[in-house]
């Protein structure tokens, strides 16, 4: 074994918007990669369409960089706990961990998850606590918090004796203590943090004379090159255009030859001509490869360990668009179509598994939470996708011949008077409370215990109940035995007995009944879901009624009629909405929603 000093790799793993991407904007920036003209948009690593519109990290990445004349490579990892699988493939990679902490916020459950997976596979953190500018800052509190996750979670005597960093990410500040006074001209600078990374994630190790082997936790694809795989060099030479072997997960081999070599440097690839032990590069020449194969050599074949996931808890049903509106807007309509996207979708997220549902047009999507798969649905429809989706359920399995389901680890943090509320609903949903903290500051932090089916629909019903004020956060906890019914929704659906246009009449008169999700001369079908009964059954309604024009009028303010704006559910509401017996029409520009069974006397 030798060590490559000249290398470091390491993750950055934190709760959703602790300041992850953030941070490594400003590391690449201060590492003078980026050319005086460039100009760079903020979180730039968060690169693609869905990661800039929602403002969150969906997909792990690579970067690299130099500082002095040491090259830092950087895994950013996503914080929301739906992409928890990103972040187990992301610690494959790297010899030790940035634990980002916000100031305020403190250790939440994703934190929890990503330290968790970290000190399993025994990498050394570095404790970032970020934000420390914010107002409500709590910093040697939240540095307590941190202390005592560690302990929680059973770390190694050695693992406790972790360095902190404090930073403002955004103006790329680093401090070894939060009072300290930085230098004159030391503003903006992150000397501390990268001293940090030297000094404590150690060097890979590794013998550039020994067998081959490159592990990918990662693929990507590029027009020119097809297929690349990102991995890390473990053992071994790796040139261009050498023949190599991959070690596939069914115990096969495969021969191929490296046609592309590349390394990380800021948003960019560089050409290499040679890899070596701790280096994370991107190959071509390996058309069929997947995530947890090894490269390796083509003689004396060394495979390395297969990268165990976290299994999937919940499901949805795709099926091919039955509406009578199919196939209007949308490309891809066919079973085939949607058989062919969600096998390439299995090559990259590997925290996704697909089985057939009963018949051809129908298949069954698990991942691991409500957010991956409307993620998935949303690219697709970008894509040109037409699909129907069902009701999200979550996955059971028997253990001992009882039936268990999951359950999450759920963090409320809401007003204090809104207390109350939140405990009676967790309450229905068989959640139990395990603690409740209050800072002092006018909120308060509730810990529950609850069926992960008890969460769908939650988001939105408690958005409701406090006004907006309530942020939740959950992770998966394990399995536990079945813990009986939990009522859903508690209205029913208003559903268009025909087809037609909407008409500003029929609304105005439906609309005491209940909320309406279509406006006025939007095109319905019979079985389309118009609105949202206030009772708890389904009603079939005339929305497409006219006026009759013979009525006399019996005054003048009859016809200035005012109609509530309705509520245009998104993907996500619409899926957190429909019950088992309707499901979510997806199109490129449409989200309706629909009955099973469309024919009002057939239900
Ligand atoms: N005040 C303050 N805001 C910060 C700081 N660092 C990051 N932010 C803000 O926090 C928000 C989230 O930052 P991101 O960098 O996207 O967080 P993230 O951890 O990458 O989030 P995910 O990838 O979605 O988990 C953004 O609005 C940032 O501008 C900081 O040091 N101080
Ligand atoms: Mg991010």
């Amino acid at each position: 074994m030798s060590l490559n000093t000249s290398i470091r790799n390491v993750a950055i793993i934190a709760h959703v918007d602790h300041g992850k991407t953030t941070l490594v904007d400003a590391m690449l920036r201060q590492s003078g990669i980026f050319r005086e003209n460039e100009q760079l948009v903020e979180r730039a690593m968060d690169s693609n369409e869905l990661e800039r519109e929602r403002g969150i990290t969906i997909l792990a990445k690579a970067t690299g960089l130099r500082y002095h004349d040491v090259k830092i490579n950087i895994v950013d990892t996503p914080g929301h706990s739906d992409f928890g699988g990103e972040v187990e493939r992301a610690l494959k990679m790297v010899d030790g961990v940035m634990l980002l902490v916000d100031a305020s916020e403190g250790p939440l459950p994703q934190t929890r998850y990503v330290l968790m997976k970290a000190l399993e596979a025994r990498l050394p953190p570095i404790i970032v606590i970020n934000k420390i500018d914010r107002p409500d800052a709590r910093i040697q509190e939240v540095l307590n918090e941190v202390y005592d996750l560690f302990i929680d979670l059973d770390a190694a005597e050695d693992q406790l004796d972790f360095p902190v960093i404090y930073t403002n990410a955004k103006l790329g500040i680093a401090k070894m203590s939060p009072d300290e006074q930085l230098p004159e001209g030391q503003n903006g600078n992150l000397r501390q943090l990268f001293e940090a990374i030297l000094a404590h994630i150690p060097a890979p190790t590794g013998d550039p004379d020994n067998i081959l082997q490159l592990l990918v936790a990662n693929l990507d694809y590029s027009d020119y090159l097809g297929r690349l795989a990102i991995g890390r060099m473990f053992n071994g030479t790796l040139r261009l255009g050498d023949e190599v072997s991959i070690a596939k997960l069914d115990g096969s081999f495969q021969k191929t030859k490296i046609t592309k070599l590349y390394s990380f440097e800021g948003l960019k690839r560089v050409d290499e001509t040679v890899g070596r032990p701790g280096d994370i590069l991107a190959i071509a020449g390996v058309e069929g490869i997947t995530i947890g194969e090894t490269i390796t050599h083509v003689d004396t074949p060394a495979k390395l360990p297969h990268i165990p996931i976290d299994e999937p808890t919940i499901a949805m049903t795709f099926t091919i668009n039955t509406s009578p509106f199919s196939g209007r807007e949308g490309t891809y309509v066919t079973s085939r179509n949607l058989r062919d996207r969600l096998d390439k979708e299995l090559l990259t997220n590997v925290s996704i598994r697909v089985e057939e549902a009963g018949g051809p047009d129908s298949f069954k999507v698990m991942g691991r939470g409500e957010l991956q798969l409307a993620i998935l649905i949303e690219m697709m429809r970008r894509e040109g996708f037409e699909m129907a989706v069902g009701k999200p359920e979550i996955l059971t399995k028997t253990v001992d011949g009882k039936l268990h389901e999951p359950e999450e680890l759920l963090v409320i943090d809401c007003p204090e008077n809104c207390t109350g509320v939140v405990m009676e609903k967790m309450g229905n949903r068989k959640g139990k409370m395990q603690k409740m903290i209050n800072h002092g500051s006018g909120r308060v932090r509730l810990e529950f215990l609850v069926p992960s089916r008890g969460l769908i629909g939650l988001r939105s019903e408690m958005m409701t109940d406090t006004k907006g004020t309530a942020i939740m956060n959950s992770l998966f906890n394990g399995y536990i035995e079945w813990q009986g019914d939990i009522p859903s929704r508690p209205t029913g659906s208003l559903v268009a007995d025909r087809p037609g246009k909407t008409t500003g009449f029929a609304i105005f008169n439906l609309q005491e009944r209940g909320d309406m999700f279509v406006s006025p001369t939007t095109e319905v079908y019979e079985g389309m879901i118009v609105g949202e009964n206030a009772r708890d059954k389904d009603l079939n309604v005339n929305i497409v009624k006219e006026k009759k024009l013979t009525n006399m009028r019996a005054s003048s303010a009859d016809e200035a009629i005012r109609l509530v704006p309705p509520r245009l559910l998104n993907l996500e509401q619409a899926i957190e909405f429909i019950r088992e017996d309707e499901l979510v029409e997806v199109t490129p520009h449409s989200i309706r929603l629909r009955k099973k069974v469309l024919r009002a006397n057939q239900r």
